[in-house]
């Protein structure tokens, strides 16, 4: 073969990515390899690995259809390495390429595994920038370096000015940058979510959730009902039914939550943009698009999401990186609870978002923020821990966008570089933003006894326990004033609550967890 060598990873499903960018289908050759390591380098959720194996499988069938020559392995190929440079080594001595060419991967981890096949192989190597996203890795260092992105609203401002979207010659449109104190609505009685779009498994889904039932019976997660578009096409569809039926009110209960409504007015699209199915760009463009039928404070709500936040996050995730996770600035060290795997919980409300992560892969933001992470947080549960978890059990779960997430959003563990405070919270946060505290059996206003909900009692006892670090950060200066009020018995009965529940929060590397890991 003459030609080039053009690899795919399970995340780049994209037919402009930059490696398929001037494929000449006469003489190149697209590898797309399934291996076992990536699957369990992490235990990923049974349905996440079904959804990008088909996925992938689609996409491969697409390029065919196209007249591409595509190799493809298996993940129970016989000859499979089960690693990606085994799986590459094995392409170059079939197809023996002039050349390879990849697009940056979305993990420090395979960065460093290509950067090792330059050295190493003894061919040219090529690894292009993913150009997908509105600001390129060499950009955001840019605006780093001059202190643009200390915090997402500024950095979000300037993207907004770059690429022109909600943006008017005098500035923003409707005046404002950002509406999100209208987006923190509790869902009203009788406002009912849209029934939503989900994806029966097509033939060859069926093959891959077997494969996957055969292959990975030990990790995390429910396999079926298996509901994820795995085309272009149907992820295409799924982003009009959010624009038309669930976009209008997005803005509005953003934050809400209600038991039993999984998905509420989310817009289920992340495992298909990052995974590449769906383009940043087309997403802010459709939905900017749809502005008149939804309001404003929904569309720039939305639009925050993925041009703000999206991209912010991944900017510091390449910037802070290989550093990043070894931080701990809260010092946070206990065991993550067996519960976190396996639901069982008398909190209502982590039993809720631990059992739409089990059916589905997802739960939404605001149950990964405030009450997943949020109870991580106040316990002072170990960071890699956490950050295993989120990237195991989510279908979008990849590197860049998780570890920001939880690392430095959730659990403040990198001293204020996502957010400048933690997002700690009480039981009161929750009792208002859902309804789950009317069913539990714990009563989200009492901090001591035994009726005293755990997110009450360990956020004082967050609070008393990292005075130290948190007290001086003006923007805790209101909580801090509440503990100050309390009398040294207050305070103590607080901190002997909390100990209570923590050592009954059962640690979770005994009585048969320890396959979980
Ligand atoms: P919607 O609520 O409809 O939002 C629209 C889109 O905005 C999302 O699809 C997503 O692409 C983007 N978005 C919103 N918030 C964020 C954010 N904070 N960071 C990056 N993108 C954002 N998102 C992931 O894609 N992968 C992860 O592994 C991931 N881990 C998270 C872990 C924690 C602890 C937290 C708090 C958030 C995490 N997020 C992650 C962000 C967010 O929760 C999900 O993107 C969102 O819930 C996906 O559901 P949706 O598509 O219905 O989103
Ligand atoms: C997550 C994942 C899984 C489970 N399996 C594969 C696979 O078999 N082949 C593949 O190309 N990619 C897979 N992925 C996604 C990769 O882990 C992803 O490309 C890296 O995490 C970089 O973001
Ligand atoms: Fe969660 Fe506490 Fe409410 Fe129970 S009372 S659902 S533990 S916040």
């Amino acid at each position: 073969m003459t030609g080039a060598l053009r690899l795919v990873l399970g995340d780049q499903l994209t037919r402009g990515v930059a490696a398929l960018q001037d494929l000449d289908p006469a003489r190149d050759v697209v590898l797309m390899v399934e291996v076992a390591e990536e699957a369990r380098y992490v235990r990923h959720h049974k349905q996440k690995i079904a959804f990008l194996l088909s996925a992938m499988r689609h996409f491969a069938e697409d390029l065919r259809t196209e007249g591409v020559q595509v190799d493809y392995v298996r993940l129970d190929d016989p000859a499979n390495s089960h690693s990606f440079t085994g799986e590459v080594a094995r392409a170059l001595a079939r197809h023996r390429p002039d050349r390879l060419i990849c697009t940056e991967p979305g993990e420090w981890r395979i960065l460093q595994m290509m950067e090792l096949w330059q050295a190493d192989l003894p061919l040219s190597v090529e690894i292009r920038a993913d150009d997908r996203f509105f600001c390129s890795r060499a950009d955001f260092a840019a605006l780093h370096r001059a202190g643009k992105t200390k915090r997402m609203e500024f950095f979000y401002r300037e993207m907004r000015r770059r690429t022109g979207l909600l943006m008017t010659d005098d500035g923003p449109v409707g005046g404002q940058w950002n509406f999100d104190p209208e987006n923190r609505k509790p869902l009203p009685k009788g406002l009912r979510p849209p029934r939503r779009d989900r994806f029966a498994p097509d033939t060859l889904t069926q093959e891959v959730i077997a494969l996957v039932a055969a292959r990975f019976p030990d990790h995390f997660g429910d396999l079926e009902p298996f509901g994820w578009a795995v085309t272009r096409a149907g992820a295409l569809q799924a982003l009009e039914h959010f624009l038309s039926d669930c976009l209008p009110f997005f803005g509005d209960y953003q934050d809400a939550m209600k038991t039993g409504e999984d998905f509420l007015f989310h817009s289920l699209i992340s495992p298909y943009l990052n995974c590449g199915l769906l383009t940043a760009a087309e997403v802010c463009d459709r939905a900017v698009a749809a502005l008149g039928a939804a309001p404003l404070n929904a569309v720039e709500g939305f639009v925050r999401q993925i041009l703000g936040w999206r991209e912010f996050i991944r900017g510091v995730y390449w910037t802070e990186m290989p550093d990043y996770p070894a931080t701990n600035a809260l010092k946070a060290g206990r065991d993550l609870p067996a519960f976190y795997w396996t639901g069982q919980t008398e909190m209502r409300c982590m039993a809720e978002c631990i059992g739409t992560t089990r059916r589905h892969a997802y739960a939404h933001h605001i149950q990964r923020l405030m009450v997943t992470g949020n109870y991580a947080l106040l316990a002072g549960i170990a960071p890699a821990q956490v950050e295993e978890w989120y990237l195991a059990v989510y279908a979008d779960a990849f590197e860049w966008v998780e570890l920001p997430n939880v690392h430095g959003m959730v659990l403040h563990a990198d001293g204020g570089r996502i957010g400048s405070k933690p997002y700690a919270a009480s039981g009161a946060y929750i009792d208002r933003m859902s309804d789950y505290c009317k069913t539990c059996r714990y009563d989200p206003k009492q901090r001591v006894g035994a009726k005293a909900c755990p997110f009450t009692t360990l956020y004082w006892n967050f609070l008393i326990e990292n005075a130290p670090r948190l007290r001086a950060n003006p923007r805790m200066a209101l909580p801090y004033r509440h503990v100050t009020a309390m009398s040294d018995g207050e305070r103590a009965a607080i901190q002997a609550e909390a100990a209570r529940h923590l050592s009954d929060a059962a640690p979770p590397r005994q009585a048969g967890f320890e396959g979980l890991w």
